[in-house]
């Protein structure tokens, strides 16, 4: 690619920054269940269908855009070329919509055909439909924020890094399904007055209060679900990708999230992400 030739990364962030005003007024109508469920067998909201296709459509004819995949579709789609290799959330918290919630969508522009180690991303981000629409994008290992309004994008502050004194603290999963050595930690953390809880039930509400405030997010690995919950090629590369970009850590509980190797595009994995202080505790104590 020289450099009069158009970045396909830069054309997916902006199609995706400019999608987020539709989608979020898309949600409007949309919020019942559908009889499907996705490939993590989850039953899938009318929304998570529509903003998928929505996605999926735009994202896949981008010049340069090799594959779309998403955790909300079994196959991947071919969509022709072979520079960068996307994978996307397109609504993550959607059980938020009943209760009108924070929700997400999660985005990873990887440069290696999916899935793919998050060692292989080039840019990463989500947008949070919250009071405002807001976007955080990775890329070149710096962290920038976006006020979203209709299809424009207003950059709001860039070289974003965790703030050295954690604050927050959202643990997912049910705590009597937590092991034994993780619940301690838990306890570690809670015990500490200048910590508080902010838990909101989809994780871009909650990493976006990390990536603020400081802090960490986990929805561990379970007693009854050894690989927690989160999907590693739509969520837990992304997420740890920015992250790390901001100058905090992730862990799968012994390695960056960055480093694991996926067998299965839709391969789950036990999350955590936040200040660098606190993964490294977290990974003294499951050890
Ligand atoms: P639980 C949303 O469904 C999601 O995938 C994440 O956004 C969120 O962190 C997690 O699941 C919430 O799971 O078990 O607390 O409902």
């Amino acid at each position: 690619m020289t450099a009069s030739d158009p970045d396909p990364v830069d054309d997916i962030v902006a199609t995706i920054a400019r999608s987020a005003a539709e989608i979020r007024q898309g949600l409007v109508g949309r919020r019942g269940k559908a009889d499907e469920e996705n490939p993590s067998g989850e039953t899938q909201a009318e929304a998570d269908i529509w903003a998928d296709e929505l996605l999926a459509d735009r994202l896949s004819s981008i010049d340069g855009v090799g594959q779309y995949a998403s955790e909300e579709r079994s196959e991947i789609i071919d969509a022709g070329d072979d520079q960068v290799y996307i994978a996307v959330d397109p609504l993550d918290g959607s059980s938020n919509l009943k209760s009108n919630n924070t929700m997400g969508t999660v985005f990873g522009i990887y440069d290696e055909p999916l899935p793919a180690p998050g060692s292989a991303l080039v840019a990463s981000g989500w947008i949070l439909y919250g009071p405002i629409t807001t976007m955080a994008c990775a890329r070149d290992g710096s962290v920038t924020k976006y006020e979203l309004t209709g299809g424009g994008r207003t950059v709001v502050e860039e070289d974003v890094t965790l703030p050295d004194e954690p604050l927050v603290y959202g643990f997912g999963g049910r705590v009597p399904h937590w092991h034994d050595d993780f619940r301690e930690y838990v306890r570690e953390i809670e015990s500490d007055p200048g910590h508080k809880l902010r838990y909101g039930g989809a994780m871009i509400g909650d990493v976006n209060q990390v990536l603020t405030y400081g802090g960490i997010f986990a929805y561990p690995a379970l007693e009854d679900s050894p690989r927690g919950k989160l999907r590693l090629q739509f969520e837990g590369n992304p997420i740890a990708y920015l992250i790390e970009s901001a100058g905090g850590r992730s862990s799968d509980g012994s390695q960056s999230i960055l480093e694991v190797e996926p067998t299965d595009l839709h391969d789950r994995v036990p999350l955590h992400v936040g200040n660098t202080g606190f993964i490294d505790q977290l990974e003294a104590a499951l050890a």
